[in-house]
């Protein structure tokens, strides 16, 4: 077969611009609010039931006297990131900008500061791109009525006082927060809405005719045409977010490949956590970002700063490790998509492919003993094979009768190659 009559699989077009997205492939998401204070989940509210009075120590004690943006666009640009996803506002409903809607603002807390502004221009002068999470929820705000994710869904004067409360004055706060930061940060890459809650026996759930989705969603795109918008205001627009776990292919809809980012944890919180320990190796998370990419997507890797305003020393060395292997493998990712459908791919080992350029990219997760065979279609289109690392050439005996491509490998793993990744430039 010819190259260019392979059948390399593309995402079905969506209304904002995800051409950048799909090449840039690997961003930061941050999750960062009160919540880092009881460093026990960023759900802690909800989990513990806390009332909005108790909950309160939490905004007069907010003074993130370490907060230097600056330091986290450097891990984040080292780590091989090229754009960000901070949580303007999560569920609990403070905000990190100087809203004009709300007094819940990181400006009142003993902090004194607006603390989006440095850090959507310490990250936009490392060169990457800006998204906001923009919660849904909104456990502060007087007009949010109680649903089944509600901190004080169990406590019936509160339950009772909902008579009292217009879930309507609600949304247009959502709406006009949102014209807000887009207006205010304008160009905005992403916005991230979270989420759409279900119904249950007691309550009724929010979608998309509560949130007033499509009116919002109209509003987002006249300031920002080119923004692309998640898909849980209960309305797909331009990405899928398989959230917590590796789908076993490329994410479809109605059977049709779509755009689509894994989001993920370092450990099992968003928020800081102090005593949680499930930690991801670097191994691990790399293969994370391998195994998405194989597949045709995206990886947005969350860390949850402390409350003084720092990434914690987990997250550095996670970020740095990540940073080592993309120092010299980023080619295998930036630009990368899914290899050809007639490629096998031998034991152990992913493919990305690089269509502009025509090279695809074999990560060996396991570091085979002696030699790795290539077999099939690929082998008719092998033109040169290097390590990536380090630019060594790969010999290699061609066996056309058979479709065979035996590649030798030394007893040793080369330095520097954790993952060692073969470049093979296609003819
Ligand atoms: C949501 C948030 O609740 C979470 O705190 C974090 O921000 C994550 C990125 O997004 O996680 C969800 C959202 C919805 C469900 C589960 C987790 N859900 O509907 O089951």
């Amino acid at each position: 077969m010819r190259l260019e009559d392979l059948t390399v699989i593309k995402a079905a077009p969506t209304p904002g611009d995800t051409k950048w997205f799909q090449h840039d492939r690997f961003g930061m998401f941050i999750h960062w609010g009160l919540y880092a204070l009881p460093a026990r989940h960023e759900w802690v509210k909800n989990h513990e039931r806390i009332p909005t009075e108790v909950y309160d120590k939490y905004f007069r004690h907010f003074d993130p006297d370490l907060y230097d943006p600056e330091l986290w666009a450097k891990a984040a640009d080292e780590a091989g990131m090229k754009y960000f996803v901070i949580t303007t506002k999560h569920h609990e409903g403070f905000c990190l900008w100087d809203s004009a809607y709300t007094d819940y603002k990181s400006t009142n807390t003993p902090y004194g500061k607006d603390i989006l502004t440095p850090m959507v221009d310490a990250f936009r002068a490392r060169g990457l791109r800006t998204g906001f999470y923009h919660s849904l929820l909104d456990w502060h705000h007087p007009d949010y009525t109680v649903d089944a994710c509600h901190p004080m869904r169990d406590n019936a004067d509160y339950i009772a006082q909902d008579a009292g409360r217009d879930i309507t004055k609600y949304v247009d706060y959502l709406h006009n927060q949102t014209e807000e930061l887009l207006k205010k940060y304008d160009p905005v890459d992403i916005i991230w809405f979270d989420f759409s809650v279900g119904p249950n026996a007691k309550f009724a759930g929010k979608g998309k005719e509560t949130w007033r989705s499509e009116e919002l969603l109209e509003k987002i795109r006249k300031i920002a045409p080119n923004i692309i918008i998640d898909d849980r205001l209960q309305i797909d627009q331009d990405v899928k977010t398989p959230e917590q776990y590796m789908p076993d292919g490329w994410v479809k809809v109605n059977g049709v490949p779509v755009v689509w980012e894994g989001c993920h944890t370092f450990s099992g919180s968003w928020g800081y956590y102090r005593d949680e320990e499930t930690w991801k190796s670097v191994d691990q998370l790399l293969k994370m970002l391998i195994d998405s990419v194989s597949m045709g997507g995206n990886l947005l890797l969350n860390v949850g700063p402390t409350g003084r305003g720092e990434f914690d020393e987990r997250a550095y060395d996670r970020l740095r490790g990540m940073g080592q292997w993309m120092k010299r493998h980023s080619r295998s990712i930036y630009g990368c998509t899914q290899a050809p459908l007639e490629f096998e791919c031998p034991r152990d080992c992913r493919y990305t492919y690089n269509p502009d350029k025509q090279r695809l990219y074999l990560h060996m997760y396991n570091w085979n003993f002696g030699k790795i065979k290539l077999t099939g279609e690929v082998c008719e289109h092998v033109e040169y094979i290097q390590l990536l690392s380090d630019a060594s050439e790969m010999r290699y005996s061609y066996y056309p009768e058979q479709q065979v491509i035996d590649i030798p490998l030394p007893v040793k793993k080369p330095l520097g190659a954790d993952i060692p990744v073969l470049e093979i430039f296609l003819k």
